[in-house]
């Protein structure tokens, strides 16, 4: 059982400190100004929590995971608490008929006012045959649930873009939430997984404003996705000098210097993982010493790969120029772009995605 907001508050070990700590740190993320943390705090504390419906289809549940398993206890029970999980496959007691009461329970008893919450992917091929739950197809759950809904999260790449499912040649027809559903507000908290802050703001912006964050034109809130990994990266000044890892395990990587030449995608990735990092001993994928792969991009499994090449067409200042050897990772982006295999489109260097439709 969740415990309450105030047995948190109260509880010694996750004290209001750790309450405030945690709202802190999410008002942060969501760029807003010191000023603003009562309002975040007296929304996070509010007894009417929203009802969730939280869907789980093609996927690792490695969201799930990253929510409730973070090594930052502040933020997985500020999670918990802030939101009354209704429904959630991976995290309730209830299984087959008694978890599907539940489900429709829910959707009648707060129709119009909950949230949905989806993770994974979802096969449209051979009429969505590919995912079933209670019998029912991913695509007919998703269409019943979030048209009763009030807005949907889309959490993780899979559930956004359609994910690993989705990467050529997408044998079960994988799309992202957005590319079905239409009728009511979509918001894209991107990465696999996404970072459990991205998340918590998402939320904790709709519960202090009643309305989701502005988003990019994939559907990302701005507050997250808004700047390039690339742009905030503590590896940046070897970047911008011309010090980089040639080989992993070389000198240059010992030494912490830029990733781009072994593979890092942080040029054309677009998140805040350099400036919230992850877990609460601040790490981050670059900043123990691997690439940034773009987890937060549509298609990056097609796109993004091969993982430890390094982009094409990356001017590097000092004389580097344009690095133009990775013609085999540039051909394939353009490939993928022009066949838009189940993903909205490529990403480019400088400039944002626009959003266009998969085949089905
Ligand atoms: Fe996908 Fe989430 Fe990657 Fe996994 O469920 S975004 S495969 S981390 O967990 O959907
Ligand atoms: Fe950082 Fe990667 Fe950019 Fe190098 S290429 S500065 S490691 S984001
Ligand atoms: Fe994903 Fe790159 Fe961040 S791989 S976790 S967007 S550093």
């Amino acid at each position: 059982m969740p415990i309450t907001i105030n047995e948190f508050i109260d509880d010694p070990k996750c004290n209001r400190r750790s309450f405030l700590k945690a709202c802190t740190i999410t008002a942060a993320a969501l760029g807003l100004s010191d000023a603003m943390i009562p309002r975040l705090v007296e929304a996070a504390a509010n007894p009417q929590r929203p009802p969730v419906v939280w869907l789980h289809f093609q996927e690792c549940t490695g969201c799930t995971e990253s929510l409730v398993r973070g090594s930052h206890p502040d933020i997985a029970r500020l999670i918990l608490d802030i939101i009354s999980l209704d429904y959630h496959e991976t995290l309730m007691a209830a299984a087959g008929h008694q978890a599907e009461k539940q489900l429709h329970e829910t959707m009648e008893k707060y129709q119009g006012k909950y949230l949905c919450v989806v993770e994974g992917g979802i096969p449209t091929k051979d009429n969505g045959i590919y995912c079933k739950i209670a019998g029912r197809t991913a695509m007919d759950i998703l269409a019943e649930v979030s048209s009763k809904s009030a807005a949907v999260i889309a959490i993780g790449n899979c559930a956004t873009y359609g994910g690993i499912q989705a990467a050529d040649p997408n044998p079960t027809g994988a799309v992202g939430v957005w590319d079905l559903v239409h009728d009511v507000p979509v918001i894209n908290v991107a990465g696999c997984p996404p970072n459990p802050i991205s998340f918590l703001g998402t939320v904790l912006h709709y519960l202090t404003f009643k309305r989701l964050p502005p988003t990019d034109q994939l559907g990302r809130p701005l507050f997250a996705y808004g700047r390039k990994i690339h742009d905030q990266c503590e590896r940046r000044a070897h970047f911008d000098e011309g010090r980089f890892a040639e080989r992993f395990g070389d000198t240059g990587h010992l030494a912490g210097y830029c990733l781009y030449k072994v593979g890092c995608k942080g040029p054309e990735t677009y998140a805040n993982c350099p400036a919230v990092r992850f877990n609460d001993v601040g790490v981050w994928p670059v900043g123990v010493g691997h690439g940034c792969i773009g987890c937060t991009e549509p298609g990056f499994w097609d796109t993004m790969t091969p993982f430890y090449e390094r982009l094409p067409n990356v001017p590097i200042p000092g004389g580097g120029g344009i690095v133009a050897s990775a013609e085999s990772t540039g051909k394939k982006i353009l490939a993928v772009a022009g066949a838009a295999v189940g993903i909205h489109a490529a990403v480019g260097i400088g400039k944002r995605i626009v959003k266009g439709k998969s085949e089905k």
